[in-house]
């Protein structure tokens, strides 16, 4: 083609580019328990994690996380990485177990030293630490007084925020308290797949009011411990519920998940208190009496941005009475913690089928590819509550894939997944969604709780037998995506 022509077609040609805010923040994140390893090391106590991991049967494999991808002694190489990649921002959550071992009283100071040392390196990368307190790693002595199910261990987590906002506060100025209490809560304490391993539906109800509870009174230590520039967040995981069809009887089950799912959390923290429907559908569980007089001003303490945890949608039908129960196998299941078209166990859910959307492509979860439900929920967030700064605290998908002979890793399912996952972020910017940042789900292949080691969702390939890393192709294109601030 000559050069006037490919000219023409350029001009001619719809311009592909989604352009991001300028300052739109650009990351990638992991947790202390999935990476870390190093279990035993420098002081740190027993996690919930590190219990349940050691029942039989309960993880796939029965793989831990007592080495993980070892990121408690490479993290510099990991900051390397991020560096290559051209991360502006690193989310990283910080192991209660290993800052204070018996989740009250003195601090280990060498378990903080390894978050010195790695905010230290970040920063001198130009990478914002962004740093979460709670990514379900509970210190086991605190489980073993009660846990998330006694009202103590929310003022213990304010106690632990404090001490490493002393600590790290001069360098870290984006904070998370909690990540994904609904899956702290509810797979831990009713379904029993995640640590603590409990099946109780009602002590998971006080469990999660309990998170938000310890999410305020952290929201309030950190305002009063840290000086200067900071913000603070607590990441949601959230999912848009249809119904399967628009039978009465399936729209009133949608609204039903919908309350526990998303506005059970979303409505105490933006709102300043339990949505009265849910409160009602779950009264035959609890009569809601482990919320004392304020709780919910606590909990409603103000943030300045809300983390949206988003990877897949959530279908829902009235259970049919001829329908079977599938009990919880630990079968690959969707988001929303269940086996396909089967029963819940979590708290609140009898008579409900959870279905699996038809004609949508699956990562290696079973969880079906949906990238509107992004925008959905985030247009969702926008109109239907206070106006509140929204980041994407994470997004992204497991597929099965491996290292060749030259250690290259071409994920190209995994580009497909967060390409359109972009586009429906900078749609909502477009819409008007005041939207801060990205965070890919998972800079690192690592412990993917009860799936252990088999679910891959890494940017970064690790080989777990000798921890080489390598840059996957969706990594390159991130650092592409990153560069241009821009997605092609
Ligand atoms: O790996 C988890 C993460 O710890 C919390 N959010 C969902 C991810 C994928 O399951």
């Amino acid at each position: 083609m000559s050069a006037t022509a490919s000219d023409r077609a350029a001009a001619e040609a719809p311009d592909e580019r989604l352009t991001f805010p300028d300052g739109f923040l650009w990351g990638a994140g992991t947790a202390a328990y999935q990476v870390e390893g190093a279990i035993g090391e420098d002081g740190r106590a027993a996690s919930i994690w590190d219990t349940f991991c050691a029942r039989p049967g309960v993880v796939c494999n029965g793989d831990t996380g007592e080495i993980a991808a070892d990121h408690y002694h490479r993290y510099a190489e990991d900051v390397e990485l991020m560096r290559r990649i051209g991360l502006d921002a690193y989310r990283f959550s910080v192991s209660w177990p290993r800052v204070q071992p018996t989740g009250a009283g003195p601090v280990n100071a060498a378990g903080l030293d390894f978050y010195d040392r790695l905010v230290d390196a970040l920063v001198s990368c130009g990478i914002d630490p962004v740093l979460t307190l709670y990514h379900w790693d509970l210190p086991q002595a605190l489980q073993d007084r009660g846990g998330w199910g006694a009202r103590d261990t929310a003022a213990r987590f304010a106690d632990y925020a404090e001490a490493v906002a002393d600590r790290l506060g001069d360098r870290v100025a984006l904070w998370t308290t909690v990540n994904e209490p609904w899956c702290a809560a509810f797979l831990g304490h009713a379904a029993g797949v995640h640590a603590p391993g409990l099946t109780d539906p009602a002590l998971s109800l006080r469990a999660a009011h309990h998170l938000l509870l310890g999410h305020g009174l952290a929201v309030q230590a950190l305002r009063s411990t840290l000086s200067g520039d900071h913000e603070l967040s607590v990441a949601l995981n959230l999912s848009p519920v249809t119904a399967a069809t628009d039978s009465e009887a399936d729209s009133d089950t949608a609204r039903r998940i919908d309350g526990l799912l998303n506005r059970m959390f979303i409505e105490p923290l933006l709102l300043g208190g339990y949505p009265a429907d849910v409160r009602e559908d779950i009264r035959h569980l609890t009569d809601w009496g482990f919320v004392h007089e304020g709780d919910e001003r606590v909990i409603a303490s103000p943030i300045d941005l809300l983390g949206v945890n988003y990877y897949t949608p959530t279908t829902v039908g009235a259970a049919k009475p001829s329908s079977v129960p599938r009990p919880w196998a630990g079968a690959a299941r969707p988001r929303s913690g269940v086996t396909e078209k089967g029963a819940s166990p979590w708290a609140g859910t009898d008579g409900v089928e959870f279905h699996q959307p038809e004609g949508l492509p699956r990562t290696a979860m079973g969880w079906a590819v949906q990238p509107r439900g992004l925008y959905e929920l985030l247009l969702r967030l926008h109109e239907d509550y206070p106006p509140i700064p929204l980041i994407i605290s994470e997004n992204g998908a497991a597929y099965d894939d491996g290292a060749d002979d030259l250690g290259r890793v071409h994920d190209p399912q995994r580009v497909r997944y967060l390409r359109a996952h972009l586009a429906m972020t900078h749609e909502a910017i477009t819409a008007g969604v005041d939207l801060r940042g990205y965070f890919v789900w998972s800079l690192l292949d690592n412990f993917e709780w009860s799936f252990g080691y088999g679910k891959r969702f890494g940017i970064t390939h690790v080989d777990f037998e000798n921890q080489r890393r390598s840059l996957k192709d969706s990594a390159l294109w991130y650092r592409d995506v990153i560069a241009a601030n821009a997605v092609a």
